[in-house]
């Protein structure tokens, strides 16, 4: 008798018509043959094993390197489900669109079975899924984001609840390729793109865009957001999940190290991408469903991010980073500078004098989140960590001050709902238009945006000790277009001040937009920040937020009467605060 998953498998070889069919099992061999065979067909290029051992380039096609947000669908029977945040095709349309394209697509390839498990290996909040794909680099990046091969086949057993994910790389033309789901059959079908945020369908797709309407249905939230804890002096742990938009410097801030002036602090990391958080104890606890970092390459350094640049000096995969004559990765704002000469993303040559970029500014690494040395010793609870902070942040280069807090619960939904941030290079669309982005969520919620909001409104009634809600923005640009706040580890003072508030150990001032630190309860010693660039940092615009409630005002009346009362209510509340 054949077990659900491997009639799944054979109805999808019997349209796909893969020359071999291979189920990975997730070893190590698996992973060196496949890695072999790549470098033999130069899907892959070794670098420096000296210097980077176990590293290995990968160019991927110049029209795919990046999320495509356009060609991205909900596939649910009604319409409205969906919302006005997703594309939207009827199931049976897709189904016949884009079955087409997967008719016969892996004729001249091998099918790779990828099972794989989202959470830790015995965590009750883990999901098994499997990817069928017939792309090689695929099966390999999902080793290191996932825990893959054997260890989720026994988990899953002979049961048929599992994810079920097809993938085939197609022509890999723009023109023929689909990202879609059906959340109401927890199916995923992606053709036409090799790219992480399309192709790793555990991630954006599994983890993010099904799993968020799981957690609907079953009562916890799956989001896009970093966990940290940070230890003080003292040895108390807190933790916080942090929402940012994509290339907004979530991995940066997860492993955040402390400055100097900081002793006896540790940042600990538990993930920098995904957290899925569920009632237990009367508090949220949250878990990170991967096992590696996809993160953006270009502006990590030593300085920016070195716990990142530990990870990825071995048994690492870049994506489109330029290749230096001594056969090691370059991007920009990496350590030392350019070098004089060096190939770049699609492998021409390149010197600092041809006025392009080396790297793509989306370029990539798949790294293993295991050796990273500021992992949380609770990264892999079974449990999870307890989330005592949420916090919400765009990056804007005006108006939203450093730091504020939300009134309630309620009122933190609302901040979270209203988020807006500059768009990246994370999705191929124009870079640096402000655009409305709930809880960093937009390209990334698998139902009506309307429906979620009421949803987070009920979670947090359903814990005694919900986390406290934040908004922070380390993005502020001075008139001359400098940034006004140091960022990367000097955030440790800011997360210091969100830690007190979740203790109850410091005031804050009452402002029409939320609770404000008062200046001097932000430790400026030892950086260059004046008092007076603290408080512009802190002020707030009225005339601005005005503004800006308009434009928000605007995003929200699209979900009509799925938007719940009570976020109107908190938007009619602030316009009322503001012209008091
Ligand atoms: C990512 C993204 O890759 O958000 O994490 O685009
Ligand atoms: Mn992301």
């Amino acid at each position: 008798m054949s077990t659900p998953l491997e009639r799944w498998v054979d109805e999808c070889a019997g349209i796909t018509r893969p020359k071999a069919v291979h189920w990975c099992d997730g070893s190590q061999s698996e992973y060196d043959r496949l890695v072999r065979e790549m470098l033999a067909t130069r899907t892959l290029v070794e670098l420096n094993q000296q210097e980077y051992p176990g590293c290995y380039l990968h160019r991927s096609d110049p029209n795919d390197v990046a999320r495509t947000e356009h060609l991205t669908f909900l596939c649910t029977r009604n319409k409205d489900d969906a919302g006005p945040n997703n594309n939207w095709m009827s199931p049976p349309e897709a189904k016949e669109k884009v079955g087409a394209l997967f008719a016969g697509a892996m004729r001249e390839r091998t099918m790779y079975v990828v099972p794989y498990l989202m959470g830790p290996v015995s965590s009750p909040y883990s999901q098994v899924g499997v990817e069928i794909t017939d792309s090689p680099y695929v099966a390999v990046s999902m080793r290191i984001m996932t825990r893959m091969g054997k260890v989720a086949l026994d988990r899953l057993g002979a049961s048929d609840y599992f994810v079920k994910g097809l993938h085939s790389l197609g022509d890999l033309s723009p023109d023929r390729r689909f990202i879609l789901h059906f959340p109401e059959e927890r199916t995923i079908w992606s053709v036409g793109s090799g790219y992480g945020g399309n192709a790793l369908l555990g991630k954006k797709c599994h983890a993010l865009r099904i799993a968020s309407w799981m957690a609907r249905e079953e009562g916890w939230l799956a989001e896009h957001m970093l966990i940290v804890g940070i230890e003080e002096p003292s040895g108390r742990t807190t933790y916080i999940a942090a929402a940012f938009p994509s290339a907004c410097g979530k991995t940066n801030l997860a492993m955040l190290v402390p400055p100097a002036s900081h002793k006896g602090y540790k940042v600990w990391t538990v993930g920098d991408d995904i957290a899925w958080m569920n009632p237990a104890d009367g508090q949220l606890r949250a878990i990170n469903p991967e096992a590696g970092f996809f993160g953006v390459a270009p502006g990590t350094n030593s300085k920016t991010n070195p716990n990142m640049m530990a990870t990825i000096g071995k048994n690492s995969l870049f994506t489109n980073v330029a290749l230096t004559p001594r056969g090691t990765p370059y991007w920009e704002g990496m350590d030392g500078g350019p070098p004089p000469e060096a190939l770049d993303w699609q492998g021409r040559p390149w010197t600092p004098a041809s006025g392009t970029k080396a790297a793509h500014p989306n370029s990539r690494f798949t790294t293993p989140a295991h050796q990273c040395p500021s992992m949380s010793p609770a990264w892999e609870s079974p449990a999870g960590v307890p989330i005592s902070a949420i916090v919400f942040g765009g990056r804007r280069a005006t108006l939203m001050p450093l730091v504020f807090q939300s009134f309630n619960w309620q009122h933190g939904v609302f901040l979270g709902a209203t988020m807006a941030s500059e768009t990246t290079a994370a999705a191929t669309s124009a870079v640096g238009v402000v655009r409305q982005d709930p809880m960093a969520m937009l390209p990334f919620c698998g139902y009506n945006m309307g429906d979620y909001f009421g949803h987070w409104l009920r979670m947090g009634t359903r814990v005694a000790t919900p986390p406290q809600i934040f908004r922070v923005n380390w993005f502020r640009q001075g008139r001359d277009g400098s940034y006004l706040w140091p960022g990367f580890g000097e955030n440790l003072r800011v997360l210091r001040w969100i830690v007190a508030r979740v203790h109850g150990e410091v005031a804050a001032a009452d402002t029409p937009i939320g609770q404000v630190p008062r200046a001097g309860d932000i430790d400026l010693t030892g950086i260059d920040v004046s008092r007076a660039t603290l408080e512009e940092l802190l002020a707030i615009d009225r005339a601005g937020w005005l503004e800006a409630a308009a434009a928000q005002d605007k995003f929200l009346e699209q979900f009509g009467d799925r938007l719940p009362r009570e976020i109107r209510e908190e938007q009619a509340a602030l316009v009322k605060r503001l012209r008091a």
